[in-house]
């Protein structure tokens, strides 16, 4: 399979429809390399309807969410200025089966080129917030390989991010290392965990940005969001519910689906 902008379609015009489809592997193999090359596709076909890249986003980076989804490798993905949604609002585009997840964020206030062997993530990281992924898999039963969910563009869908900490690793007093996360759905926790759960460390994460984005393409100018990647499993976003995750030290951030 090498016709990457006919699969990048397919999965734009199931996102569009909220129409789930089967996955691009069924139908032959496709290597790693290849699913990165559909996902830039897939973004290029956001970018030409006048959305713009704001950051990146790992996924699988604790054993919960691997474990929930069968997938035992990171992955990058990008996210859009139009995938973002205001603290206590929802998402307004359409969705097949959106899960929520709980993370935290990254904002990178100098440009980082993430091929410079001594370019580094973490000193150009100036604040720090809770965030909520919605993910929403394109393809049918939420069931994907690896170079599915690739292509996928890692499943993104939206993300809030609640107040930003202004944050200097080298620095701080805050460990990010082992903070306490809440997910409360409608008022009632649904998942609990620590941002232990993320590579052991969320700074981990930054590491691992620097070495996608080199190998991928993916640019990390000053202002762009990393999200670390989920603390705890997903849980699924239904219609009318109100979703909040708390992280101790941090703050809390919500999304509030429309019924
Ligand atoms: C893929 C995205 C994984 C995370 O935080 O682990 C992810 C998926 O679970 O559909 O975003
Ligand atoms: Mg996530």
């Amino acid at each position: 399979m090498t016709d990457f902008d006919a699969l990048a379609a397919r999965l734009d015009e199931a996102a569009r429809t909220a129409g789930a489809v089967p996955q691009l592997t069924r139908e032959g193999p496709l290597s790693l390399a290849d699913a990165y090359a559909v996902q830039r596709a897939l973004v290029a076909l956001r970018t030409a309807r006048g959305d713009v890249p704001v950051g990146v986003k790992l996924g699988f980076t604790s054993k919960a969410k691997a474990a929930q989804m069968g997938v035992f490798d990171v992955v990058a993905g990008v996210v859009t200025a139009r995938m973002r949604i205001a603290d206590g609002a929802g998402p307004d585009f359409p969705l097949i089966h959106p899960r929520i997840e709980p993370e935290i964020a990254f904002r990178l206030d100098a440009d980082v080129d993430p091929a410079a062997p001594a370019a580094d993530l973490t000193s150009a990281v100036g604040a720090v917030a809770p965030a909520l992924e919605i993910i929403d898999s394109r393809y049918r039963d939420f069931s994907f390989t690896l170079e599915d969910v690739v292509a996928d563009n890692t499943s993104a869908a939206g993300f809030a991010i609640g107040p930003w900490r202004g944050f200097a690793a080298a620095s701080d007093g805050l460990d990010l290392g082992n903070l306490g996360v809440v997910l409360e759905v409608d008022g009632v926790p649904a998942q609990t965990g620590s941002t232990a759960a993320i590579l052991g460390h969320p700074l981990r994460a930054l590491a691992a940005t620097k070495r996608m984005a080199a190998a991928y393409g993916l640019p990390l100018p000053a202002g762009s969001v990393i999200l670390a990647g989920a603390a705890t499993a997903a849980v699924p976003l239904a219609a009318g519910s109100v979703v909040e995750a708390t992280v101790t030290g941090l703050g809390r951030v919500t999304v509030q689906r429309p019924s």
